[in-house]
């Protein structure tokens, strides 16, 4: 596998070397609060930012040299005022790419890594937003609008989201990091590919003709890209008293009703998708309740579920969709790399609780890359990616 891998990289590398930013993003112009100022950042540099309704968010920014783009110490601040914590570290922990072909898989957080591969953006990449630096990567800023926020008859409210945006470019394509934190406390984290076409097959079945006038119809091969989000939540007060719960809406025999469900996960887990149940996951805050006396929490729908990339002789993760781990200093991506750390995965679930602990999410999305002849010479930029809302956080909307 490692001499496919190594091929692959030198065959494509040059092809890749093109930076595709444009539709980064749509954005109005806006202000910025950007500082180094330590609280609460160790790391990289703070934002904050409020919008029309009056909610804002605070986090601080930075790269990792191995996953990437990373926010941390992420706070929500309700239109009533009320400020609390909701994640403290969010990034990528895993970017693999599977080819159709041969199973070959690269991984970019163990190859070169993706905060590595970071390119610098400049300002004509960040129209009508402001470009930051944390270290020495830059990242694009901007409240953009998100489109009705609410409709109701000829009631309409248009709602923003602040968006951080930065682009990697690796062996199979050029990637787009974005994080939109919106102002009804959602956080939506994507990952846009784009770029060249990686490699060419001499079977049909293994991708699609790309044809262009003047030039032999070459068959482009698919790939799917498997990307890992890693979230250490941190609801309210402490990280330290959170737990998981799933919730289902489970059809009765007949199919005529459905039940929802909630059940308690007090054990590490891992654990595929289920759409006939709708499953979804929360993360609940043990301890504080909203002014409805409902507990708060954050729950995460995999709603964009529609391609699922599974390989797990090469990607040991991908037999599920999400994990749910106790914080480990050393499971940060996988396989872990930091110095003198080891393991994977599906090794760090190991029957730890996860009821009144600082809980670990990870979610696996896919993007499945089926060339067209539209694609040849720039590959179209597609996005995956993720919501965690807000359930129950406020007592009512916005409070
Ligand atoms: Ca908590
Ligand atoms: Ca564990």
């Amino acid at each position: 596998m490692a001499t496919e891998q190594n091929k692959w990289r030198r065959s494509s590398a040059l092809r890749w070397s093109r930076l595709i930013v444009c539709g980064l993003l749509s954005i109005v112009a806006a202000g910025f609060s950007t500082s180094s100022v330590a609280a609460p950042c160790s790391e990289g540099v703070e934002i904050t930012r409020s919008f029309n309704n009056g909610a804002g968010w605070e986090f601080c920014w930075h790269t990792r040299a191995e996953s990437g783009p990373t926010l941390t110490n992420i706070f929500f601040i309700t239109r009533s005022g009320t400020r609390r914590q909701v994640i403290k570290t969010i990034g990528l922990a895993a970017l693999d790419v599977s080819m159709l072909d041969s199973g070959s898989v690269i991984s970019h957080v163990q190859s070169v890594g993706i905060g590595r591969a970071q390119r610098t953006l400049a300002t004509s990449d960040c129209p009508g937003g402001s470009v930051v630096a944390s270290g020495t990567a830059n990242a694009c800023l901007a409240v953009r609008p998100r489109g009705y926020a609410s409709k109701h008859y000829s009631t309409a409210v248009q709602g923003q989201a602040l968006v951080l945006s930065a682009a990697s470019s690796l062996s199979s394509g050029n990637y787009v990091h974005r994080f939109a934190l919106a102002d009804d406390g959602s956080l939506v984290a994507q990952l846009g590919h784009a770029g060249d076409l990686v490699n060419r097959t001499a079977n049909s079945q293994l991708g699609w003709p790309v044809v262009q006038p003047g030039i032999t119809s070459e068959i482009a091969t698919a790939f799917s890209v498997n990307a890992l989000w890693r979230m250490d939540m941190h609801l309210g007060a402490s990280a330290n008293n959170d737990a998981v719960e799933v919730i289902e809406a489970v059809p009765s025999a007949d199919r005529l009703t459905k039940t929802t469900v909630v059940s308690a996960m007090t054990r590490e887990f891992a654990v595929r998708i289920d759409a006939n149940r709708k499953r979804t996951w929360r993360v609940v805050d043990r301890d504080t309740l909203n002014s409805n006396s409902q507990p708060i929490s954050y729950e995460l729908a995999p709603v964009e579920s529609g391609q699922v990339l599974r390989n797990p002789q090469r990607i040991n993760w991908s037999d599920n969709d999400i994990y749910a781990t106790r914080y480990r200093s050393c499971e940060t991506t996988t396989p872990a790399i930091s110095a003198g750390c080891s393991g994977s995965l599906p090794a760090y679930v190991n029957g730890e609780s996860i009821d009144r602990a600082d809980v670990v999410l990870w979610y696996r999305t896919t993007l499945y890359r089926l060339p067209a002849s539209e694609d040849r010479g720039t590959q179209r930029m597609k996005f995956m990616g993720f919501a965690l809302s807000p359930r129950d956080w406020m007592a009512r909307d916005g409070n």
